[in-house]
């Protein structure tokens, strides 16, 4: 029998409903609708679209419906960090922000006079950084001391999706546990921490665990767009990295040496362990703990990834100058290596806008070569990254005492074989290509579990083994592309530019 599930996913340019149908252990996936998915910027202020949002999801569930005879599921995932507040009468209270946004900013000092950065780190195993949600949530309560005596809910961007098809309050465990609210141990919402940051336990309610059937579609939407009554609004794993890391074929055993780098607009180097790893080596080295779907930890640094690049073709086609993706990594390919180098999570980076301006600026304060094109400016981007990756693949090496002799790569910037084949080079390990659709493979998944339908992890494994092919790059030879001159040039502009 086929089974039919929707994954909601909404990314940083678009939200995507795709349909996957899984049949005698082999699984399809098939999109069926897309949208843009741009945070509105409006009185210096980033913000979710969530009523479009809300609306082009309902299209595209009529449009699946009308493709698929029977559809069992859904469930959502986005990136990390962001949530909404709901009010008593079940309403939203305010437009959610999107995790850009620069009030945190004002309100960072005042947060770590109550608790260190360091302090932080060891009661959550979370990184801090002003895009936390608990940074968040911290400039928010100041912001606005009415939500105190209003709010009834504060649920994570899937989980509050979730809900306005549902009708059902939920949070769920992978997304939470990138919020900074939960205890580094125990993995549950921590009562110091929120007690920090004036938030109530009760607003978040149960922290769901391993997949949760919430509920049937709201009669009122399914009446609206045609939709078969019965379909479930599921708690899969609401969190896109999380999700992703759960589309990788990998036995528990073949984890310890295996890392993964997650390539989209962040780039995530990362490993999976048994628990979190909340040393001061991994603080020192920016690493964050965040929990995986099974239960068991994803050690990893987030890494201003290929949103360089989008800024950068945003920028250009705002002068008229659009390029294709495909285009600009040939442009890099054909570009000469001039040894110039920048740190990707430089904070100049993170913020959109200006950012050809930027990276020259960077080059000039690091007293380095200045690109004569824009092939030459892409290369020093695309070299920054890998070399980024290189180096935090020796720190997570470091914090967890393992050797890394596998990466797996996956998502949408997989098609960037240059980046690809630097990757392997600079790391000096082979890296295999996973799905470029891993953050929706996992959400399916993370279903088909909820729902009873793969039992356990061999039988996930063999349904990706049978239904997608991976590939295999090799390192080029060592002398053949001067890493350690790399390597070092690369340290240097890290430690002569203050993060
Ligand atoms: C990647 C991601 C990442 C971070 C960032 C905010 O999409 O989810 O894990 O949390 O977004």
């Amino acid at each position: 029998m086929k089974h039919n599930v929707i994954a909601v996913d909404l990314g940083a340019s678009s939200g995507r409903i795709i349909s996957s149908s899984l049949e005698n252990g082999k699984l399809e996936l098939k999109e069926q609708f897309r949208f843009s998915n741009q945070p509105i910027n409006i009185t210096n202020s980033l913000y979710w679209d969530y009523l479009k949002i809300f609306q082009e999801i309902k299209y595209g569930l009529a449009i699946a419906q009308r493709d698929l005879e029977k559809i069992d599921s859904l469930s959502v995932d986005t990136w990390g960090v962001d949530y909404g507040f709901v009010g008593n009468d079940g309403n939203m209270l305010a437009t959610p922000h999107s995790y850009r946004d620069t009030r945190t900013k004002k309100y960072s000092d005042a947060l770590h006079e109550k608790v260190s950065p360091q302090e932080m780190f060891e009661q959550s195993g979370i990184q801090p950084d002003l895009i936390n949600s608990n940074y968040q949530l911290f400039a928010d309560m100041n912001l606005h001391p009415y939500l105190k005596n209003e709010v009834s809910h504060i649920m994570f961007m899937p989980n509050l999706v979730e809900y306005f098809f549902s009708g059902i309050e939920s949070n769920e465990y992978t997304i939470a546990s990138t919020s900074g609210l939960l205890d580094g141990e125990t993995r549950e919402l921590s009562t110091e921490v929120l007690d920090q940051l004036g938030l109530k336990k009760e607003w978040f309610g149960e922290i769901s665990k391993g997949g949760k059937v919430l509920g049937k579609i709201l009669p009122e939407i399914s009446k609206e767009m045609h939709l078969d009554p019965d379909i479930q609004v599921i708690n899969g794993i609401g969190h896109d990295t999380g999700a992703a890391v759960y589309s990788l074929p990998m036995t528990g055993s073949e984890r310890k040496n295996a890392a993964f780098i997650s390539c989209g607009t962040w780039s995530i180097v990362g490993q999976q362990t048994a628990s979190p790893v909340i040393s001061s080596d991994a603080f020192e080295a920016g690493l964050t703990n965040e929990g995986c779907f099974d239960g068991s930890n994803r050690l990893l640094k987030n890494i201003t990834g290929l949103w360089i690049v989008q800024e950068l073709q945003k920028e250009w086609s705002f002068k008229g100058e659009m390029v294709e993706f495909g285009e600009m990594v040939k442009q890099a390919e054909n570009a000469e290596h001039i040894g110039s180098y920048i740190n990707p999570n430089a904070a100049c980076f993170s913020e959109p806008s200006d950012m050809e301006e930027r990276i020259i600026e960077f080059l000039k304060k690091t007293n380095q070569r200045l690109p004569q094109s824009r092939g030459e400016l892409l290369l020093i981007v695309f070299e920054s990254l890998a070399l980024s990756y290189h180096q935090t693949i020796i720190e997570l090496e470091k914090a967890t005492n393992e050797s890394i002799d596998t990466i797996y790569m996956f998502g949408g910037g997989t098609k960037n074989s240059l980046l690809v084949q630097l990757t392997a080079d600079f790391c000096q390990t082979n890296v295999v290509i996973g799905p470029t659709e891993a953050s929706v493979l996992g959400n399916v998944l993370s279903q088909y579990k909820t729902l009873g339908l793969i039992k356990d992890e061999d039988e996930r494994i063999d349904i990706l083994n049978n239904s997608f092919e991976s590939k295999c790059v090799t390192p080029q030879k060592l002398n053949s592309i001067n890493l350690d001159e790399r390597s070092r040039d690369f340290e240097k502009i890290l430690h002569d530019y203050e993060v």
